[in-house]
């Protein structure tokens, strides 16, 4: 028996065997690759075969014991990809991706979030390596030290590289252009496996930052005709109507539509909000059909898409990958404009998601990050400050900005995993035994209340009457990964059409001086805010690059793009490549027309790539008087010694005794 191991070849195969049936076991248990028919089945088994074979056959070029030691190092690496890519899913419903791991101060502070991930059962995924380092232990005096000949390892890379081209072959036979579209990351690693994915991503990372070098001043060509084209004009009624009014804007966490006017055990979960949905008296406007179109920027997406107009990347978050690019923000453009001072309020600390660099590219005068609240334990939760005081102690920070301003309130609580202390819950959590899914109520439950409670500090401080007030969910709160605790929820089976649908985050509009228009089903997305502003404050959106239209606007387009190039229209949803009915959910075959509108939407998402990829707004200048910002006037943090924001008033409870504002 030792013998046959102590052949180093006999070793290897051990690894190849043991690594390939761990990929396996956790494709099939972890990931939801929505295998379609036999040929994907066969090669979501076959695709780790040919990177255990081509990875860990590098290992026996090395000599004698060296080659099984890196044959364990190796598979170690690979495990731990493999490993880092199911905690990853398990929150995100994605895998990992370069721009994703550079951003370490983000992973960082998942803190609680990764534990929560992680389960004493995923020790059996670091088995094989335990196995395989006894065996190399036991095997000890037995390995021979002896350079196997050359021709092996050549023979094994060759024979791992032939099975890689039957299995890109297959691949591309069932998907082609598989590597050549590359919105949707579960397609390659469905056909091609996690291993070669990460090479491919780091390859697209590459060949994505020489496309800034590249790119010259005719590239925003194309991109301004398509987005001039699509422009829809203001509606006049409304054009202006808001010009010089404070503007708040509120950031939902994790909130979907589906929350609104729902009822846990017989309660509304968001009594507050349900009530500037229902209630004429509050002069709300509520759209009802809005998607997010977020991906894995998640937040940060939300952010670059609301106040851009623009899509976030397929990969990573273009808050960090894009970070220096030059933008044409709307803080900087109702600042020049109108002279808006703008803020954004926020309890977590400002390099979360590179804000306090990307911040300065779109001009935001002051970011009240997590430095200016009290952060001590009791506020604090999850990933930073619970929203009621958040809220609380804005109130003084936001009365002490210079007007009109434009100021980006944004929540924090109802994250992921949802936790919300026993004493401030105030509903009991669902009871499908998922437990993200239960306490998802509770959190909102809190968001709910918080949000009152703001409003009633706005009107108490005569801030509300006069002021542009909109609300919106930044993406969903419950991922794929929750279907069956979601089918409860729902009373239905979230089929991938389902899913879809749930895509709805809630946008609501106060507009001062304009009567609430109640439930509008118009159909949009995130993308669409920034026009929507632009042409409520009497600024034509038509001289600057945004790939969203004015939601008030009779022209708006109503076709939705999400990342992974899916789209919804009113009458119908493109998910996966395949078209459903919107009112029936039935399969559909897709019309020329339908067809077309695909093409363009992947045309839409391209441009924007090409816009963020070739850092192309840096040849864009909107009309003459724009003038480009200036990133080095801009500096954020309640830091001793750095004076980045003024407050005019004293607050009238100063917050501890850290200093958290400056007075004048
Ligand atoms: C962190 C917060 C959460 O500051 O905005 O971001 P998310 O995880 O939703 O992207
Ligand atoms: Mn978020």
């Amino acid at each position: 028996m030792k013998k046959v191991f102590t052949s180093k070849m006999s070793f290897f195969f051990v690894a190849v065997m043991l690594l390939w049936l761990k990929s396996y076991l956790i494709y099939v248990n972890e990931f939801n690759l929505d295998i379609k028919n036999g040929v994907q089945g066969f090669l979501l088994f076959f695709n780790p075969l040919s990177s255990a074979l081509v990875f860990l056959g590098f290992a026996l070029f090395a000599k004698g014991r060296r080659a099984g030691i890196w044959i364990i190092i190796i598979d170690a690496l690979m495990s731990f990809l493999l490993y880092a890519n199911v905690v990853y899913y398990r929150f995100n419903n994605d895998y990992i991706t370069l721009p994703t791991l550079t951003q370490t101060d983000n992973f960082g502070s998942l803190g609680s979030s990764i534990a929560s991930l992680m389960n004493w059962t995923d020790i059996v995924y670091a088995l094989d390596v335990v196995i395989l380092i006894a065996l190399f232990i036991w095997l000890k005096k037995g390995w021979s030290t002896e350079r196997i000949s050359r021709k092996k390892p050549i023979l094994v890379l060759i024979i791992g590289l032939i099975a890689f081209s039957i299995n890109l072959g297959l691949a591309e036979a069932d998907r082609p252009e598989l590597l050549k579209r590359t919105f949707d990351r579960n397609y390659i690693v469905k056909y091609l496996g996690i291993y070669n994915f990460t090479l491919y991503d780091a390859v697209q990372n590459i060949k994505s930052s020489s496309q800034r070098v590249l790119a010259d001043s005719d590239d925003i060509t194309e991109v301004e005709n398509y987005t001039k084209n699509k422009y829809a004009e203001p509606n006049p009624e409304l054009f202006g109507v808001a010009e010089g009014k404070n503007i708040i804007k509120i950031h939902l966490e994790s909130f979907q539509t589906f929350l609104i006017n729902y009822e846990l055990h017989g309660e509304e979960v968001t009594p507050f909000l349900n009530s500037l949905v229902n209630d004429p008296e509050q002069d709300f406007t509520y759209f009802d059909n809005i998607f997010h179109q977020t991906e894995q920027g998640k937040t940060a997406d939300a952010e670059l898409i609301t106040d851009n107009s623009v899509y976030g990347l397929p990969q990573g978050s273009a808050f960090v990958t894009r970070g220096t690019n030059t933008y044409q923000s709307l803080p900087a453009i109702i600042n020049q404009q109108q002279g808006y001072t703008s803020a954004n309020f926020h309890g977590d600390y400002k390099s979360f998601w590179n804000r306090d660099e990307i911040y300065k590219q779109f001009g935001i005068d002051v970011y009240f990050d997590a430095s200016y609240y009290d952060m001590s334990e009791e506020n604090v939760i999850n990933y930073g400050l619970l929203d009621k005081p958040f809220f609380e102690e804005s109130i003084p920070m936001l009365e002490s900005l210079d007007k009109p301003f434009y100021a980006h309130m944004m929540t924090l609580t109802h994250h992921h995993p949802y936790i919300v202390p026993e004493e401030l819950a105030t509903i009991d959590p669902a009871e499908t035994g998922d437990k993200s899914v239960d306490t998802y109520f509770q959190t909102a439950r809190y968001l709910d209340e918080a949000l009152e409670q703001f409003f009633n500090d706005l009107k108490e401080s005569g801030q509300y009457e006069d002021s542009v007030i909109f609300l919106y969910g930044d993406h969903y709160g419950i991922s794929k990964n929750h279907n069956r605790a979601m089918g409860e929820i729902i009373g239905e089976e979230i089929t991938p059409f389902k899913n879809a649908q749930l895509q709805r985050v809630p946008l609501l509009f106060k507009i001062p001086g304009v009567e609430g228009m109640g439930t509008v089903h118009t159909y949009g997305g995130l993308i669409d805010v920034a026009p929507t502003i632009l042409h409520l404050l009497g600024i034509d959106a038509q001289d600057y690059i945004l790939f969203g239209t004015d939601l008030f606007s009779d022209h708006h387009k109503e076709f939705v793009p999400f990342r992974n190039g899916d789209f919804i229209t009113p009458e119908y949803s493109a998910v996966s490549g395949t078209f459903y009915d919107n009112k029936t959910g039935e399969e559909i075959k897709p019309t020329e027309e339908m067809l077309k509108m695909k093409e363009e939407v992947l045309r839409e998402l391209e441009l924007s790539d090409k816009l963020l990829n070739g850092d192309l707004l840096r040849f864009y200048t909107p009309n003459e008087d724009w003038t480009p910002v200036d990133p080095s006037q801009y500096r954020y943090g309640n830091e001793t010694g750095v004076v980045p924001y003024q407050l005019e008033t004293e607050p009238e409870q100063p917050v501890d005794s850290r200093e958290p504002y400056i007075i004048k």
